[in-house]
């Protein structure tokens, strides 16, 4: 009897050690396998970026942006202003490309300069090369960089000069005219991380207070249910676009709000922020069966408009993120990656109720990979590495070419358009490069990044 009851529990010892070694054994496989994936995908990043830099360097050295199917260049302003080789810099240093940043590095000091009679879009101008200039200046520590930068924002300083403080659009670059009364959200409120930055890094407070203005402005003029509509005249401060929407036009005011809150540790902005996003959940967010969307709606009375979503509305889930609400963040990154898949790729603007398309192009955006990486960093979540793989291999078969990757004419027939913007390399790739990386790569919580994915550090005391 004793000696069944020995050769029994001997034999459930060895089971349970077996089946714990076994889930160890398990576990550490797993492991193994998704660093192993980790790795494999960080490569291909790694290559697509090596490949697309190539090309770029073959075909449209010196130039703003590459053409990769006419295996030519567009410069926005007929000279270049290096948008490629500025926006790309950062990511080469994340990468550890180090030749490659040579070369950028070479190029943009050797070539940028801002001296050139032509009248430039602010928004564009801060996000992609003032963001891009002192990410560099931070990240490489060359003092060259911040030179540039205040001489670009220096230049750019007239387009605050309107009677209500609000920028304008446009401004050349040496005359210092101005012109677009009508502008946007978007474009009035994201300038505050890299205008704010600049004056920290220059000890000169009228970059700062000259964007902050900007947005207080703006922020005064928000309807009585808290929303912003899509244009207003900065002149007059009249509402021109009463339709309210956390799309292109209003989106990165929203993101900068919370950022500049982060960055500068302003009370101001978390208190912009807090209002915003209170009536932004009370009358934007949509749930189509079960799902969450943000929809469109009338400023002031808060009816719903229509229930249009699309590729650049994908930064919201970030944004939720950082901001500390996570539900809502897996929640909305869930419905983009149910528009992602609807056609293999998502679509620039769909109607989430019939998913009819509305604008079918694709142009190679981070934004939905951009809020994959801040909810992996989050909750830990293998499912958004999965999402990110996804997101790898359909931009992989869809938007490859012979010389880097393209935009698409339409998600529906996949019909490629020759255009590599700038963004692709500064954001797309890294932060498909980020989600795949080892958190000791970069260190998340000590950084903001602008809306172009430029990584900006407080390195200053107030
Ligand atoms: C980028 O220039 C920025 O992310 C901007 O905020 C929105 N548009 C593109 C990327 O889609």
């Amino acid at each position: 009897m004793i000696q069944k009851t020995f050769l029994h529990l001997t034999f459930l010892f060895i089971i349970i050690y077996l089946t714990s070694a076994n889930a160890f054994s398990l576990n550490t496989v797993a492991k193994d396998s998704s660093t192993n994936e980790k790795q494999v995908y960080q490569e291909k990043v790694k290559q697509a970026f090596i490949e697309s830099w190539n090309a770029y360097k073959k075909f449209a050295w010196g130039h703003d942006q590459l053409k990769p199917l006419s295996k030519g260049f567009r410069d926005w302003y007929g000279e270049s202003l290096l948008m490629t080789p500025v926006d790309a810099f950062d990511t080469m240093i994340l990468m550890g490309l180090k030749q490659e940043a040579e070369e950028a590095k070479g190029i943009i000091l050797e070539k940028l300069s801002f001296n050139k009679n032509i009248s430039v879009q602010n928004f564009e101008m801060t996000i992609r090369l003032l963001g891009g200039l002192l990410s560099a200046y931070q990240l490489d520590g060359e003092r060259r960089f911040l030179t540039l930068a205040e001489d670009l924002g220096k230049r750019l300083l007239p387009v605050f000069n309107s009677p209500t403080g609000m920028p304008y659009g446009y401004v050349n670059l040496i005359t210092g005219v101005v012109k677009g009364n009508i502008n946007n959200p978007a474009e009035i409120g994201t300038l505050m991380l890299e205008y704010g930055t600049l004056s920290k890094l220059t000890n000169n407070p009228i970059f700062y207070d000259k964007a902050k203005k900007a947005v207080v402005e703006l922020f005064k003029r928000r309807s009585k249910i808290g929303l912003v509509g899509t244009t207003i005249d900065i002149e007059t401060g009249e509402w021109k676009n009463k339709e309210s929407h956390i799309s292109g036009m209003i989106d990165s005011y929203y993101e900068y709000l919370l950022k500049s809150w982060k960055l500068f540790g302003d009370p101001d902005f978390k208190n912009m922020y807090e209002e915003s996003i209170t009536a932004v959940n009370k009358y934007l967010a949509d749930i189509v069966n079960g799902q969450l969307w943000y929809c469109q709606a009338d400023m002031n009375t808060g009816v719903r408009t229509t229930q249009y979503y699309g590729a650049l509305d994908a930064y919201f889930p970030a944004v939720l993120a950082l901001g500390g609400d996570l539900k809502r963040s897996e929640q909305l990154e869930e419905s983009c990656y149910k528009m992602w898949n609807l056609h293999g790729i998502e679509p620039e603007e769909f109607n989430y109720v019939s998913n009819e398309v509305i604008y079918p192009g694709y142009e190679l955006r981070p934004e939905i990979i951009e809020s994959a990486y801040y909810l992996y960093h989050y909750t830990k979540n293998p499912k958004y590495l999965s999402m990110g793989k996804k997101f790898f291999d359909s931009i992989y078969k869809y938007c490859k070419d012979e010389n880097g990757f393209t935009a698409l004419k339409s998600v529906i027939t996949k019909e490629k358009r020759d255009s590599m913007e700038s963004f692709f390399l500064a954001e797309t790739l890294k932060y498909f490069y980020l989600l795949f990386s080892s958190p000791s790569t970069f260190e998340f919580d000590r950084y903001i990044f602008n809306t172009e994915a430029h990584p900006l550090k407080r390195t200053w005391k107030n």
